[in-house]
């Protein structure tokens, strides 16, 4: 592990979120450092210009002579470090770090690190309640939208719970912590990865120096390829092995539980779908690694009613249920609502499925059995529609101009019992701000078809 010291150059690579993050903590720390980001102009670079005046700030592409001139090179998760500008600046004896390491290497308090393609922010905030319901002073932060480096500012904080990208990890060496996982692996981020192995090996990375490695025996891409001192705890779908995580069936009803023993009802859990079962183990395990209460754990899991945007329950109209899954922006999590959801439905009702964006380098194919089964309708938004359209191959597939003609069309497939799911499989860029703007875009066209 290196230490800050201040005869270093160090140069900050893109000044988002992330880099305003790394600036301040340099600044606070007395140490001096530049900038640049590949964008001219922007909101970031208006901010960072306005907190850092007297700091030197490069715009446009990657200049391979400046960076090679720096010790450290402190990169945002959003930029490919896989670049000739970057390799060359590193082959000239520049480290290339990120703000996980930074964080790690000052902080103090235990940490939980969560990744996985799907489910982190719903662990990552589910955990931290656990912990602060059970007494323990927890802050959250990474990926979920809070940077780390932000996180040091609470120092009496005995807890850090950190949802980590691919990204991040791919530029974290110092981090060890205490309890780790991989909740899950599906392909993701395929336009800026070589393919699964790859993207597999960035995610393993958390498993590094960790104590406690929590892995889903469901999905063998979880498992760590971590030194056999590591402490392994699985959790899984299935009745579970001593000491596992996992749902036991009793008299008709599914329990979570631990061992042979039940612990609660998942039917006592208000977020729905197998998926959340799953997540909801993998806090358990996770918590329990920690030293949490284990009733004090089953009182979170039965008032945590989910985030927004996750298989969220926003209306009904005339019997047809309407869900916003805004956030199921890759295959395996629009998979997760589609099956999660589909399971639900009685008699001869169906699924309404409004899907599509940007599609990431994706193939949807996996996605056909799922959407054969429990469709009645597809209805496809966004510049990859044809892509979905092609993949899926399903009869009655319709395609909307926007979200609102997407919620109108729906409105005019489905009948009582039905449900509408906003689940895109994609990113949403083409057409919105964020997967947010998207899912406020689809609630608010779903009150008007309510009103
Ligand atoms: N930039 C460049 N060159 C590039 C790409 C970006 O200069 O090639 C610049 C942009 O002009 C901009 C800055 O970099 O000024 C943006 O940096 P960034 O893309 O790393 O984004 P941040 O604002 O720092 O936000 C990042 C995460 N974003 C990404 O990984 C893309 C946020 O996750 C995270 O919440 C935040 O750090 C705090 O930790 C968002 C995300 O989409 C939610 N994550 C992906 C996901 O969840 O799928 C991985
Ligand atoms: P992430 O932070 O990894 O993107 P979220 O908790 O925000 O995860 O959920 C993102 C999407 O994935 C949502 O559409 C949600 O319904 C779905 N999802 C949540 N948990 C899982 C899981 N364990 N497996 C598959 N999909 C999931």
């Amino acid at each position: 592990m290196s230490l800050i010291t201040s005869d270093q150059f160090r140069i900050i690579i893109g000044v988002g979120q992330t880099g305003q993050s790394i600036a301040r903590y340099l600044t606070s720390r007395g140490l001096s450092f530049a900038a640049c980001d590949t964008r001219l102009e922007g909101a970031a670079l208006d901010l960072f210009r306005s907190e850092f005046p007297e700091v030197e700030l490069k715009t446009g592409p990657l200049d391979n002579a400046w960076l090679s001139q720096a010790t450290e090179l402190v990169i945002s998760p959003g930029v490919a470090k896989d670049q000739p500008a970057i390799r060359g600046a590193q082959d000239a004896g520049a480290r290339l770090i990120g703000d996980i390491d930074l964080f790690a290497r000052e902080v103090k308090a235990p940490i939980v690190a969560i990744t996985g393609s799907n489910g982190k922010s719903t662990v990552t905030t589910l955990v931290g309640q656990m912990a602060n319901d059970a007494g323990i002073q927890c802050e959250i932060g990474g990926n979920i939208g809070i940077p780390v480096l932000d996180l040091l500012a609470k120092p009496e904080a005995q807890l850090y719970v950190l949802e980590l990208s691919s990204f991040q990890l791919e530029t974290t060496h110092d981090l060890r912590p205490s309890a780790a996982t991989v909740l899950n692996l599906s392909a993701d981020h395929m336009d800026r990865y070589q393919g699964m192995a790859d993207y597999h090996q960035a995610k393993q990375r958390v498993y590094r120096h960790c104590s406690t490695a929590v892995v889903n025996r469901d999905d063998p891409l979880t498992r760590p390829l971590v030194p056999s001192t590591t402490t392994v705890v699985t959790f899984g779908l299935s009745a579970p092995d001593l000491k596992q995580y996992g749902i036991l069936e009793r008299d008709g009803e599914r329990y979570l539980a631990l061992g042979a023993k039940p612990l609660m009802a998942v039917s006592e859990m208000k977020m729905r779908g197998t998926h959340n079962e799953a997540n909801a183990l993998a806090a358990l395990a996770l918590g329990a690694s920690q030293g949490f209460n284990l009733d004090s754990m089953l009182s979170t899991l039965r008032n945590f009613a989910g985030l927004e945007h996750r298989c969220q329950w926003v209306a009904e109209t005339d019997g047809v249920a309407w869900f916003n899954d805004s956030k199921g922006t890759n295959l395996g999590a629009t998979l997760a609502a589609v099956q999660g959801l589909g399971e639900t439905l009685v008699d001869d009702a169906k699924l309404i499925l409004i899907a599509g964006g940007q599609a990431k380098g994706q193939q949807f194919g996996e996605l056909k059995a799922a959407t054969d089964r429990y469709l009645k309708s597809l209805i496809l938004i966004g510049e990859d529609a044809n892509l979905l359209a092609n993949d899926l191959a399903f009869e009655n597939t319709l395609f909307a101009e926007s979200i609102t003609d997407a919620v109108r069309v729906a409105n005019e497939q489905a009948c009582a019992g039905d449900l509408v799911l906003l689940s895109p499989a994609c990113a949403s860029f083409d057409m919105f701000k964020g997967f947010e703007d998207r899912g406020r875009q689809y609630v608010a066209a779903v009150s008007e078809v309510a009103k």
